[in-house]
């Protein structure tokens, strides 16, 4: 049988993308828990160019970067298909996927740890990228493909989930559902899959987790 290993972390966004992906697929896998304070050697030897998690290993071999595990994964193991089959609404996806990605997740995680006026241009920042979505979104349950949960969705997990809990700990209030009624409605119906709930971390114990990183910036000020 392949050997599968996931390296990953419990609170990562980007590794649960990976074991949503997995289980859709029916792959057993290993999970290995990395402490990111302390890199194992063998994270650093199969991403050395990021040093991140995720890492999928897959007979010995290798694959970094969460879009690209998720597109491997897709072309590697037979089930379902993960991402849309037709090349257009593939790319589409994968615009979407990329767009969170490079723009969405690292402006809603900086602004919740910034302050002042770097945090006000951060909230506008987000407000605009929220209203790409608000339209996005219109008349659209997910992203798809159609009516249904896709991978696109999946990899707004950070938005729909983790934005959310940081947001109160950070005391903005920069997405909210009346402001943004389509991503709410996205959110709630997300949130509401069975496949998601089971693959999303407690939200007590992320919130304890992020509480102490918070914490800590405000110690070091
Ligand atoms: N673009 C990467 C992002 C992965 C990422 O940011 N991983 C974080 C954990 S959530 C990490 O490993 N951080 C360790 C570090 O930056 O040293 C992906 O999609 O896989």
């Amino acid at each position: 049988m392949a050997e599968v290993k996931l390296f990953g972390t419990w609170f990562s966004p980007f590794s649960r993308r990976i074991e949503i992906a997995l289980k859709l697929k029916g792959v057993e896998y290993e999970f290995i828990e990395e402490d990111l304070s302390n890199k194992s050697p063998l994270l650093l030897k199969y991403n050395p160019v990021h040093k991140k998690i995720p890492v999928l290993l897959h007979n010995g071999k290798p694959i970094c970067e969460s879009l690209v595990i998720l597109e491997y994964i897709d072309e590697t193991w037979e089930g379902p298909s993960i991402w849309p089959s037709d090349p257009y609404e593939r790319a589409t996806a994968r615009f979407w996927a990329k767009f969170f990605d490079e723009k969405c997740v690292p402006a809603m995680w900086k602004v919740c740890w910034s302050k002042g006026e770097e945090q006000e241009k951060l909230k506008e920042e987000c407000t605009q990228l929220l209203k790409i979505l608000e339209s996005a979104l219109s008349g659209k349950k997910f992203f798809g493909p159609g009516e249904n949960i896709g991978m696109v969705d999946v990899t707004g997990n950070f938005i729909a989930y983790w934005f959310g809990i940081l947001q109160e700990l950070a005391g903005l209030q920069v997405f909210a559902k009346e402001k943004f009624p389509n991503v709410g409605e996205w959110i709630d119906e997300f949130l509401n899959c069975s496949i998601i709930k089971e693959n999303l971390p407690p939200k007590d114990k992320l919130t304890a987790h992020l509480q102490v990183r918070f914490q800590a910036v405000a110690a070091s000020k």
